[in-house]
């Protein structure tokens, strides 16, 4: 059973003027279609090629020393993006509601304080990786991990843990075509296609 990427769950154009077509197409074509090429490449004729996504993420120290790299840089990626695909939505944007909102407020303040807490994380990440909103134990936490780290990793790996439930990628593969360095007009962009009805469902599941 070889792993494989998700569909993207609208086309490729829907979420311009925010993110562009031809981005879309380059990082869900090429760069996350690689990503599980190179995941399947390293652990043929393993056992893990039977576990799920999230198994192998969680059980790297257990991996073969010659493939844990591979596995880690590319499992994170194949998981990372498609999370990232789900939690995107045009005609999105604008403030959760309901539970999860009153989490949100509760551990950051208010909205606008979680998104600039988030934003920071995305913006201060040094180099390529990604942010990420995460359950722990029914609490709302923001982290970054570098390169394609994940939480489910956990933090001897990727420096944090928790169920996540929004992630950032601030690759500049993600954005460069259209924003070139600006990594921060991204972000703020960026918060026009957040599917908070996807987020929340996950909230939902976490808690
Ligand atoms: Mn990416």
């Amino acid at each position: 059973m070889a792993f494989s990427i998700l569909p993207l769950p609208y086309e490729t154009s829907a979420l311009e003027p925010y993110i562009d077509t031809r981005t879309m197409e380059i990082h869900h074509g090429k760069h996350h279609a690689a990503y599980a090429t190179n995941l399947n490449n390293a652990i043929a004729g393993t056992e893990w090629e039977n576990k799920s996504i999230e198994e192998i993420c969680a059980n790297l120290a257990s991996l073969p020393e010659n493939i844990r790299t591979a596995v880690r840089n590319n499992a994170g990626g194949v998981f990372n993006h498609n999370l990232f695909w789900q939690v995107m939505a045009p005609n999105a944007g604008g403030e959760p509601t309901g539970t999860l909102l009153y989490s949100i407020e509760t551990a950051f303040g208010n909205f606008t304080s979680f998104k600039e807490a988030f934003a920071k994380a995305g913006v201060g990440r040094f180099g390529s990786g990604w942010a990420w909103l995460l359950v722990n134990n029914g609490r709302l936490s923001i982290a970054s991990t570098a390169n394609q780290d994940n939480p489910l990793m956990g933090k001897d790996i990727a420096g944090c843990a928790g169920e996540p439930i929004l992630c950032l990628d601030v690759w500049e593969h993600a954005y460069y075509l259209n924003y070139q360095n600006r990594r921060p007009d991204y972000i703020n962009a960026w918060w026009n296609v957040v599917n908070w009805n996807e987020v929340a469902r996950r909230f939902a599941v976490a808690i």
